[in-house]
């Protein structure tokens, strides 16, 4: 059994002792074509032995060649200027960092086979408008090549392989968008392992907005990559696999969540997937808890949370700092939001809500504070479970622990205020117009719940079951009113009912076409649902009522007529229809705007407008990257209505 880095101990001795690293960037004004090199490599991410000296840690990361780095470096891109990355795999043929579970559908090289010491990888940018030959789909990977003593040969690559050589177009507006590996069945592997960075595109009319000293720029705008990891006592990355496996933060063990029939079926040594991981050290740019001197003035920061399966729940310490959201997944919101408002008073909805996958683009004012003080950003989420939602007053739902000041998890970073650096103040404030031509996709002349944008309307679910080995398996489906089918290979037709990735297509919007897909969550917990190609933005929130009695995952056919359907009301009566679509749940802030990853939470649906302007093939995921990698995802073809019959 591996000895863990005590993350408590880790942070009472060694927190905001480390400057918050920022990686290097690559501003492709200059350069239009990159190469980026995925390679192993040693880095210190803030972490001390017994005796207090520092320990390096191996981690997977990018570069050019001359320096690599974990997260990688910030690519810089411009709005209407094409970018071509040449990305390169040369990790060392000697194997993962971390245990592979060969029993789910992952990457699995024949030539190149994973036993000898090859990793497929695949790169995906995420929120990218990327055409599909390019997004970096699981099914896109590719291997080393063969080199050293058995001579050079050509590298294996998947069956969906195009290029390793990718051009982003970046025709959309500016965002925060970010690329990490997305290898089937490995991207929470290859991630975990430091696969990550950032990708900044810009635009005129934000260039604009900084020009006129509406947003900082420049030193005054960062990006901050949210991990929490877990290490072994020398410091290397841990990722729990094998039976006696203990899971960080509890006193549980892999074997207590993966049943007996798992390693019955492929004994006792054999590693598994977790339903979700939870660390309990939190890194900021691959620092462990670091900190950040600032000035007395405004600051952008661009939050990540790439995470496994953690939600931060992120609260200030001090509540003299104000914070106006401007930006979310796809970019600039129409106009900025204030989330925190600075008045001295902490208010009990002051916090910020950041799932797997998101971005926020956020303007910290510390322009209150004096020299020498300190500031927290801290994190009342859930300390080592899944998220099941939060109450308006930022209390979590279901039963879940929060994360407290003492806690590791409760604490991202540190900002120290030291007034010799020189300030900037920025005129955004709450209601400043920051998108002039924002369309919105949301409305509802008639209110008859279908955005008025939207050519079709599907009804998709997110569902919960278990695999072979009786393990828990979400899952991702069709979840229209009619037949329910448990088959997930999706051969016995149906309309209603989980499949697994590699059932047939099920959604085919036509190209051109803008629908207003409803995800119903039938699950215990919250999952982040990404959509690779559009920015959607959602249309509502409504909480649904169904019955699960045999708790299959599936909802109950509660008036036993063989079909499920639907009612709509806040007061179900079972006997009229099974799933009730009730009472329209607020949305926050960060739930607005351009929208890739929205968090849909138990017993609601979560109602989502996109167009789908690129033809060929997508997929649509959960980026909670354990889910992802466990079947909770599911392929999607864009396709040319003059080609259909
Ligand atoms: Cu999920």
């Amino acid at each position: 059994m591996p000895v863990l880095l005590d993350g408590l101990d880790q942070f009472k001795h060694n927190a905001f002792k480390n400057d918050l690293p920022i990686p290097d960037v690559i501003d492709t004004s200059k350069h239009k074509t990159v190469t980026l090199q995925v390679q192993q490599f040693e880095q210190f991410l803030g972490l001390y032995d017994q005796n207090g000296l520092p320990l390096n840690t191996t981690v997977w990361g990018y570069g050019t060649g001359q320096h690599s780095s974990y997260p990688g470096p910030t690519i810089l891109a411009y709005e209407g200027q094409p970018v071509t990355v040449n990305w390169q795999n040369k990790l060392p043929v000697d194997g993962h960092l971390l245990p592979i579970d060969m029993s789910i559908d992952i990457a699995e090289p024949v030539r190149r086979p994973l036993e000898a010491g090859f990793i497929p990888i695949v790169t995906h940018l995420h929120g990218g408008h990327t055409k599909s030959a390019f997004d970096g789909l699981p099914t896109q990977w590719f291997t080393q090549s063969k080199s050293g003593p058995g001579g050079i040969g050509p590298r294996e690559v998947g069956p969906d392989f195009v290029s390793s050589t990718a051009t982003y177009d970046n025709d959309q507006q500016a965002a925060t968008l970010w690329y990490h590996d997305h290898a089937l069945g490995m991207t929470r592997l290859n991630v975990y392992a430091g696969l990550a960075g950032f990708y900044i595109l810009q635009d005129d009319n934000r260039l604009d907005l900084v020009k006129t000293g509406i947003l900082p720029s420049g030193p005054y705008d960062l990006g901050m990559a949210i991990q929490d990891r877990a290490f072994t006592s020398d410091g290397q990355l841990y990722y729990p696999a094998f039976k006696g496996d203990p899971l960080p933060g509890t006193e549980m063990t892999v074997g207590d969540v993966v049943p007996e029939t798992f390693y019955e079926a492929k004994g006792d040594g054999a590693a598994s997937i977790v339903p979700e991981f939870f660390g309990d050290t939190i890194l900021v740019n691959g620092m462990a808890w670091p900190k950040l001197d600032v000035a007395a003035g405004d600051y952008e920061f661009r939050l990540l949370n790439g995470s496994d399966s953690r939600f931060y729940v992120l609260k200030i310490s001090d509540p003299n700092v104000a914070v106006h959201l401007v930006g979310t997944d796809g970019g600039l919101l129409p106009d900025a939001k204030t989330v925190i408002d600075g008045d001295g008073i902490q208010e009990d909805n002051e916090y910020i809500l950041i799932a797997p996958g998101d971005r926020l683009e956020l303007v910290f004012d510390f322009s209150k504070l004096d020299g020498g003080d300190t500031v927290r950003l801290e994190n009342v989420g859930p300390l080592f479970d899944p998220f099941k939602g939060l109450s308006d007053d930022g209390h979590l739902l279901g039963g879940v622990d929060s994360a407290g000041s003492n806690d590791p998890v409760g604490n991202i970073m540190q900002f120290n205020v030291d007034t010799s650096l020189k300030a900037f103040d920025a005129k955004v404030e709450n209601g400043t117009i920051l998108v002039k031509d924002f369309v919105d996709l949301t409305t509802d002349a008639n209110q008859d719940g279908v955005a008025d944008s939207a050519n079709y309307v599907r009804n998709l679910g997110l569902f919960e079951g278990t695999d072979e080995f009786d393990r828990v398996t979400p899952r991702l489906g069709k979840a229209e009113a009619g037949i329910v089918s448990t088959d997930t290979t999706g051969e016995s037709g149906g309309d209603f009912g989980p499949l697994s990735f590699t059932a047939p297509v099920t959604e085919k919007p036509l190209l051109g076409s803008t629908e207003q897909w409803n995800l119903f969550n039938f699950t215990e917990d919250s999952h982040p649902i990404h959509l690779h190609l559009p920015q959607f933005q959602v249309f509502e929130k409504r909480h649904i009522d169904f019955l699960d009695t045999n708790e299959d995952g599936i909802p109950d056919d509660t008036n036993d007529d063989g079909l499920i359907s639907y009612g709509a009301g806040s007061t179900p009566d079972y006997t009229q229809a099974d799933i009730w679509i009730g009472d329209k749940v607020t949305l926050r802030p960060e739930e607005t705007g351009l929208q890739d990853t929205i968090h849909v939470d138990p017993h609601e649906m979560a109602a989502v407008v996109s167009t789908f302007d690129r033809l060929g093939d997508y997929v649509w995921h959960c980026h909670i990257l354990s889910h992802e990698d466990n079947e909770m995802m599911r392929p999607y073809t864009v396709v040319d209505p003059d080609l259909l019959v």
